[in-house]
């Protein structure tokens, strides 16, 4: 990172053309409300909320594994005093931490005690901290009010259907006003309050995004209608996951051998929903515990058991990330307005799918046997977008490469054009040109836009981009 100085330290970065300010305050330093900033900003997520009032095809909360990343998934339970010592703990060591979540591992509306109680101590001792949620939205109406009133300015609320007979293959049954539902009239009611929630939202300025689990067969053609009712409703961003099944989680869906989507089964859904709610694409499907940058969990470093007796908030690490990024994102703007450019000025060709190996800061900075993930952007005469990312076993291994692994890595590469990344040896360099894939560390360290540009555009005839490390 370039050192810089922000006079007013104010950590805020260039504000898009397209994006009202009010708003952009809101999602600047938010790392899944805004693809840009989660490049430089982490959030941590406390487990302070188990109980929850429906049950989900997908869901088995009584498994954990720490080396899982999944919604619903947590090694350890807090009560609200020990998750006010865990966000210290973090905040004080984390320079990236922007966003407290709560997000289970069951309902943080229907547990709304603990996760009220929760908030209303950080709040005291860390107050520039943002607040955000995640709920199935049975219980979000009771609560609207009183998230307007804390200041949360973000929620997400998992929405997979808006036709009650698809949510019958997807809820087994919702407990709602002390009496349990099941069929038909347990999906409508939990489709009419997920609605009543998402409008309540809206009326009082609240960002709501939208997660919904993709499931072949059940409602992925049916998302394209979801997508169409939560933007008619004011949500503002919409973010397909794809269903994680596995037999070994215990979940109906994972015993009952249904499948989820692939890779570019995702991609192509997203691209038929271009042009309805804003889609979210860099949803990293975390755990109830998760802690640190989207891509990475640091939640077993701060583990109750772990954390000191005594913790007092030290905001220098924070204040003074926040002084570097201010600058470096400005540069980081200018240089990706001026690569996208470059690209719809260049010779149209086929759309390009680069995979791009990075540890943070919208660079090309890290080596491909060390990526545990690749962020894909597809770059076309429309210029350059993020698509999403696809997790890799690590090749290398105590600096040998493995073998087995590069055979996993190259799956998860399907329809990948170009490999970028900031060191990679002529061993897999010619394992993926054999499947297809040119890699290149050519571009080490430049900012993502800037490499994939320069490449693009050498390839199209037009005159290639400066390198600008
Ligand atoms: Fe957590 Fe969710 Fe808030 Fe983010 S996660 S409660 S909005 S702070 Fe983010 Fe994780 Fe995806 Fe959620 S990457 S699962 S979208
Ligand atoms: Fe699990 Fe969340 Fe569904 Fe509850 S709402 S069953 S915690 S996935």
């Amino acid at each position: 990172m370039k050192p810089g100085g922000c006079a007013s330290s104010c950590g805020s970065s260039t504000k898009p053309d397209d994006t009202d300010p009010a708003v952009w305050e809101k999602i600047k330093d938010h790392p899944c409300f805004s693809e840009e900033a989660h490049h430089y900003f982490a959030r941590m997520h406390v487990a302070v909320a188990p109980g929850c009032n429906i049950q989900c095809n997908y869901c088995n909360r009584k498994y954990d594994c720490a080396n899982e990343s999944r919604p619903g998934v947590a090694s350890e339970k807090l009560t609200p005093d020990q998750a006010l010592r865990k966000v210290i703990a973090v905040a004080s060591e984390v320079p990236q931490l922007s966003v407290l979540g709560i997000a289970g591992p069951g309902d943080a509306c229907y547990d709304w005690k603990k996760t009220k109680a929760t908030f209303a101590r950080v709040a005291r001792e860390i107050p520039d901290i943002k607040f955000c949620i995640s709920t199935n939205g049975l219980a979000l109406p009771d609560h609207v009010d009183e998230l307007a009133d804390m200041n949360v300015d973000h929620v997400t609320i998992t929405i997979n259907m808006v036709d009650p007979e698809v949510g019958t293959k997807i809820y087994p049954w919702i407990f709602y006003d002390h009496r349990r539902y099941v069929g038909l009239e347990a999906a409508r009611m939990l489709h009419e309050r997920q609605m009543l929630g998402l409008e309540m939202l809206t009326a009082r300025g609240i960002l709501t995004k939208i997660n919904s689990v993709m499931i072949p067969g059940v409602n992925d053609e049916h998302l394209i209608e979801v997508n169409r009712w939560v933007k008619e409703r004011g949500a503002f961003l919409h973010n397909l996951m794809p269903l994680i099944s596995d037999p070994a989680h215990g979940t109906h869906y994972g015993l009952s051998g249904q499948r989820g989507p692939n890779a570019m089964e995702l991609k192509a859904l997203q691209d038929r929903l271009e042009g309805g709610a804003q889609l979210m694409r860099h949803c990293r499907q975390c755990r109830a515990d998760a802690v640190g940058m989207l891509g990475e969990d640091r939640g077993q470093e701060f583990r109750a058991d772990r954390i000191p007796g005594e913790v007092t908030y030290d905001a220098s690490k924070r204040n003074a990330y926040r002084e570097l990024v201010a600058q470096e994102r400005r540069d980081h703007v200018a240089a990706r307005s001026e690569a996208i450019g470059l690209v719809k000025a260049a010779r149209p060709g086929k759309a390009v799918l680069f995979a791009v190996a990075t540890k943070g800061g919208g660079r090309v900075n890290e080596h491909f046997g060390h990526a545990k993930e690749f962020q894909v952007y597809e770059a076309s005469p429309r210029g350059i977008s993020f698509v999403g990312h696809r997790k890799v076993e690590k090749y290398c291994l105590g600096g040998l490469g493995k073998e087995a692994a590069l055979g996993g890595i190259v799956a998860a590469l399907q329809g990948i054009d170009i490999v970028l990344c900031a060191r990679i040896g002529t061993c897999p360099q010619d394992q993926l040109a054999d499947a297809g894939i040119r890699a290149t560390d050519a571009c080490a360290h430049d900012y993502i836009e800037t490499a994939i540009s320069a490449i693009y555009t050498a390839a199209s005839g037009a005159p290639a981009l400066a390198a600008t490390a």
